[in-house]
């Protein structure tokens, strides 16, 4: 038999750092080796995103996960048990063949991708080759540059504000290891000027960012902003600001943008406007999910005005699914996709997704979600793929600096040969149309 022919899977419910139950699986191969995988979970999903199953009832509140865990352990082993582990593409296909739904709606995606991580993982384990190499083939592995949470709000942050993220970009960091230390420099500034203004910086939300009701969603910005200032860095030149809307979460029935933090409610043009005022006023280089998810009118309106210099970055837009991404690119929606994973399945969906994107002259954007673990597989990923950007949540909670400390750790590795990618990940639609 091959070293990595799987020859044992099993599966249990875990905790994801929200402290929601989530899908937790080892995969043994014949030489010994294993991978273990715990899936993420979001917060604000996109209602495209496969199926994330729970099992409802009074246990956990609903969120118990045991019917993803026996699906893995009484389905998804029998599939994949035999193969071999190496040929991802080959465990992919049966995994997404025992659900049998596009959706992964009868076994659940997070049972499918327990499993998918897990073969993976267990490939780089008995081949005692670092992750990011395994995926990397033959090309160099890349450093991304990070967007890193600063101020949180909507969904991860008791909605005091109404857009979800604003996040700082050390745009003009020539390493790794710069962009997280001005990315902490600016974050350190902004919660000492909210400490002046009188809120508490060590309340922080789901992904680490400071929480506090600003009065204006615009105030969030202007926090950021006002913290790359104070930090001494140069505005737009070393450090620029992006901003997660996550539009779902704040656009009602008839297609508004309810801003329920400042009482106002705008149509889909005036909410443009809005932001393209923050625009003019602020060094914005990316913004996420402007609008929701099936207004594929507006943002091609969107990316057309707001475009040009600039990240337009679809996440429950394109929920990391190949079919939505070639409709955003037919329509000009977008210039760059989000990555995650758990939205898409299986490791191959997700990694056609990127290529998909590359094909197009789209960015993609490699991304965590709000219930993370405790694991640093997705800096492989980010790296071994060659995403060029990747996007973590703050500087605080052991979720997420797993993964920065992974990355610090690739790049210190490297030495002097590593790769960065810098400012020159970011999409814009002037890049995107030459
Ligand atoms: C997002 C993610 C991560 P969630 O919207 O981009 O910030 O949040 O995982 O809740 O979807
Ligand atoms: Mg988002």
């Amino acid at each position: 038999m091959l070293r990595t022919a799987i020859v044992e899977v099993r599966a249990w419910e875990a905790f994801d750092s929200r402290g929601r139950p989530t899908v937790g699986c080892v995969v043994r191969v014949d030489g010994g080796g294993s991978g273990r995988a715990i899936v993420p979970s979001g917060a604000s999903r996109g209602s495209h995103e496969v199926c994330e199953l729970r099992d409802g009832g009074a246990r956990y509140g609903g969120d118990g996960v045991r019917t993803a865990v026996w699906n893995v352990t009484g389905v998804l082993a029998a599939a994949v048990c035999g193969l071999d582990a190496a040929d991802q593409a080959a465990v992919d296909a049966a995994l997404q063949a025992a659900d049998g739904t596009a959706a992964l709606e009868r076994l659940g995606g997070n049972a499918v991708l327990a499993v998918s991580l897990a073969a993976m993982l267990a490939v780089a384990d008995e081949t005692r080759t670092p992750l990011y190499r395994l995926l990397a083939g033959d090309a160099a592995p890349l450093l991304p540059l990070p967007m890193v949470n600063v101020v949180s709000g909507g969904a991860h942050a008791a909605g005091f504000l109404d857009i979800q993220d604003v996040l700082v970009v050390p745009v003009g960091a020539s390493s790794f290891a710069e962009a997280m230390e001005w990315s902490w420099r600016v974050r350190a500034a902004a919660a000492a000027l909210l400490e002046e203004q009188g809120g508490r910086s060590a309340l922080v939300a789901d992904e680490g960012g400071l929480a506090a009701p600003l009065g204006s969603n615009e105030a969030g910005v202007r926090l950021v902003a006002e913290g790359i200032e104070r930090s001494g860095l140069a505005a737009g030149r070393d450090a620029a600001i992006a901003v997660d809307v996550a539009a779902n979460q704040i656009t009602a029935r008839d297609g508004r943008i309810q801003l329920r933090a400042e009482h106002r409610v705008l149509s889909t043009p005036e909410w443009i406007d809005e932001v393209a005022a923050w625009c003019d006023r602020y060094p914005i280089v990316s913004i996420e999910d402007v609008l929701a998810e099936d207004d594929w009118t507006g943002w091609a309106e969107a990316t057309e005005r707001l475009g040009a210099g600039r990240q337009l970055l679809g996440d429950d837009l394109f929920v990391t699914n190949v079919d939505r991404l070639r409709r955003g690119v037919a329509d000009g929606a977008a210039n760059a996709v989000l990555i995650k994973p758990n939205q898409a399945g299986t490791f191959t969906s997700a990694r056609g997704v990127v290529a998909a994107a590359r094909d197009a002259g789209y960015v993609p954007v490699i991304s965590a979600r709000s219930g993370d673990t405790e694991q640093a597989w997705l800096a492989d990923l980010a790296v071994g793929w060659r995403t060029g950007q990747i996007k973590v949540g703050s500087l605080t909670r052991s979720e997420r600096t797993v993964k920065w400390n992974r990355l610090l750790q690739i790049e210190a590795d490297h030495g002097a040969a590593a790769e960065f990618a810098g400012r020159e990940a970011l999409a814009d639609n002037t890049r995107r149309r030459r």
